[in-house]
């Protein structure tokens, strides 16, 4: 199985390039924020206390979020792999990944990290709020705590695949061709 984490910080580009990956390499895209903002469409109460946390650019309780990628895992058992996007973002996270994918006798190939300034972050996030309407992506003080829980929380854990030599920075900024493209370039000799 090939097993990609897609990483990086909120407006990275980790969504824009995983719609790109699913479309060239045969992978089940399981996005956290995606299977959240689908559970606040549906008002479920899972929903309605992750609506909350994500109006204010907190992250959402680990075992809320490990439990949704365990069913997803568990309701893909003859995917060729996983492209996780937005997941894992805190230390416990990524532990508890490694323990779901070794129960599969799988493991994460590689993790590709998109890398942007903060200030391009701001802007394509802002931009995003104006067309979108996405709550979380319209007040600046909101997407400065996200920028905020990442650096606190969910970069370091960039040292765990790195230590196995799974760490592969890839340049963020660009057009959303040229950026697959730099993808691709780490992806295609692996997979
Ligand atoms: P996510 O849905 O994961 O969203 P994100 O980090 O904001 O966005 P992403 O990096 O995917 O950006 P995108 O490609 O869309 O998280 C939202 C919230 O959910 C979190 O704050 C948290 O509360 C919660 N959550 C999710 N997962 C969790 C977890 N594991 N644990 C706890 N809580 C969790 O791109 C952004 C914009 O940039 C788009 O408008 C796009 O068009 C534009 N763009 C992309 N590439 C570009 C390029 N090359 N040039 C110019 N613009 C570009």
């Amino acid at each position: 199985m090939f097993n990609l984490i897609l990483f990086g910080p909120p407006g990275a580009g980790k969504g824009t390039q995983s719609e790109l990956l699913i479309s060239n390499y045969s992978l089940v895209h399981l996005s956290t924020g995606d299977i959240l903002r689908s559970e606040v469409a549906a008002k479920s109460e899972l929903g309605i206390r992750a609506k909350e946390l994500m109006d204010r650019g907190d992250l959402v309780p680990d075992e809320v979020v490990i439990g949704m990628i365990k069913s997803k895992l568990e309701a893909n058992p003859d995917a060729s792999g996983f492209i996780f996007d937005g997941f894992p973002r805190t230390a416990a996270q990524a532990e508890a990944l490694d323990g779901l994918l070794t129960d599969l006798q799988t493991s994460i190939t590689m993790m590709i990290a998109l890398e942007v300034s903060e200030e391009e972050l701001i802007n394509r996030l802002l931009n995003r709020g104006k067309e979108s309407g996405r709550s979380d992506d319209q007040d600046k003080s909101i997407i400065l705590n996200r920028i905020e829980e990442y650096r606190l929380k969910t970069e370091p854990i960039k040292d765990h695949y790195a230590a196995q030599n799974k760490f592969h920075p890839v340049e963020g900024i660009g057009s959303i061709d040229d950026i697959f493209d730099r993808i691709s370039a780490v992806i295609d000799p692996v997979i």
